[in-house]
């Protein structure tokens, strides 16, 4: 570092964390700019190491000859360019910050509404993480209670009574639901809501997905099987992103193109947010009905929201429409403001509340683990072997600590970085 900066600034002594106003000059000593210059000296820096900091004036050609002539000079002590992410990776690396801060710098870059902005910046101050490390705290002082409990084999149910293990995992298991939802929100706010459109062929769910839309994205027929691939329109309610997928219809099928529409189909429900399952009032709970409901239930993810819709009422009299669900008519738009207005109260419920932060599916995927792990516990504690439920505390805490990095599956940095811009 020292021998560019003598190089660069001709000897020039730069106080650390002071501003200095300096020429650049190119190789043949014509000027190339004048320049703020700030040297930070590790470990007071954003990555933790020395850093050499150059404000230029704007412009593409200003900035290539600057840094032609960095590289040209510092070629001899290894300089090159960082790769996407690589400042932030590296002040992840030294500690500076956790991995849910590092991703929160890539979310504030990205937030595209202000309060997905403010919920970005509160994760980057650390409070998803601090969420995240108190909870993993208590998991990891209850087990090592219960691994304490393992050299008393005689006292084993006093010990577990008196600690009163069971009330603790239990208030865990509460503390992590809430995470889970707050988390939730936070997925909400950097993805926005998926809302998938499901049932059997036929049902209407193109002629919704239209009107949801105001526009003709998808085909309607009347033959059972029109939709063949999933189709995505996004619209915004009360200023949350809702991406709409219109799907293929379910049906048992031999068709080789239906069947990978129907896997499709299926996959989608594993990702939605919202699941509209749409019905044909004049055939409830027919054949098809039943084979579309018994393929989604088992793709349904922990929390997503169902509802079930009744569609095509103008065909049967007022006193027919004793059904469950919402009532429908794509046609005569019957029904529309009401299903409207349920998008716009499941939108609302994921309004940021004061202390809510940006998450993402990854953070929702480790929390779910964590949950999964700690309600075997909770289920089992009594009649468990303790050395399993110390088991269960131990992976529980783990996904957790993946969301802040204490925990790390091979290649998640990379993936986690490569998808910064390049200079962050
Ligand atoms: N009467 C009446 N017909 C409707 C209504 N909604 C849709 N339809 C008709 O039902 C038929 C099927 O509609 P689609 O929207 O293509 O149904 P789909 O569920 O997308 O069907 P697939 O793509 O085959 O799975 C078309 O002929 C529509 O005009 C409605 O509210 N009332
Ligand atoms: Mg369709």
């Amino acid at each position: 570092m020292d021998s560019i900066v003598q190089e660069l600034f001709k000897g020039k002594v730069l106080k650390p964390r002071f501003a200095h106003l300096c020429p650049v000059e190119d190789d043949d000593g014509q000027a190339i700019d004048q320049a703020i210059v700030i040297r930070f000296v590790a470990p007071r820096s954003y990555t933790g190491e020395d850093v050499l900091e150059i404000q230029a004036h704007g412009g593409t050609a200003i900035q290539q000859m600057i840094m032609d002539r960095c590289m040209r000079v510092g070629s001899k002590v290894g300089l090159r360019y960082a790769e996407p992410g690589e400042f932030t990776q590296r002040a992840f690396l030294n500690g500076r910050i956790d991995l849910a801060q590092a991703e929160a710098v890539a979310d504030l870059i990205d937030a595209g509404s202000a309060a997905s902005a403010r919920a970005a910046a509160r994760s980057l101050q650390g409070c998803f993480s601090k969420r995240i490390t108190d909870l993993n705290e208590q998991l990891i002082d209850l087990r090592a209670f219960v691994e304490a409990t393992l050299d008393f084999p005689e006292e084993e149910i006093e010990f577990i009574e008196n600690g009163h293990v069971a009330q603790r995992a239990v208030d865990l298991l509460g503390q992590v639901q809430d995470l889970s939802k707050s988390a939730m929100r936070g997925k909400v706010l950097r993805d926005g809501l998926t809302v998938v459109l499901v049932g059997s062929p036929n049902v209407g769910k193109s002629s919704l997905m239209n009107t949801l839309a105001g526009d003709e994205v998808a085909i309607v027929t009347d033959i059972a099987g029109t939709t063949r691939d999933k189709i995505e329109y996004a619209i915004e309610v009360d200023g949350v992103p809702i991406k709409l997928i219109d799907t293929a219809g379910l049906r048992q099928t031999e068709d080789t193109v239906e069947m990978i529409g129907i896997e499709r189909t299926l996959k989608a429900i594993e990702n939605a947010d919202v699941i509209l399952h749409l019905k044909d009032v004049t055939r409830l709970a027919d054949e098809e009905d039943q084979t579309a409901m018994e393929l989604i239930l088992p793709r349904l993810r922990e929390g997503v929201e169902f509802l079930t819709v009744v569609n095509k009422v103008d065909l049967v009299k007022a006193e027919d429409t004793a059904v469950d669900g919402l009532l429908l008519s794509t046609k005569t738009g019957f029904g529309v403001e009401v299903l409207t207005q349920e998008l716009r109260r499941i939108a609302g419920m994921s309004e940021v509340s004061e202390g809510d932060f940006m998450a993402r599916a990854r953070h929702l995927d480790c929390i779910a683990r964590a949950q999964e792990h700690l309600q075997n516990v909770v289920l089992g504690i009594g009649s468990m072997n303790l050395e399993i439920a110390a088991e269960e505390l131990r992976l529980s805490s783990n996904a957790l600590g993946e969301i802040v990095g204490q925990t790390l599956p091979d290649d998640l940095l990379g993936m986690i970085f490569s998808r910064f811009c390049i200079g962050k």
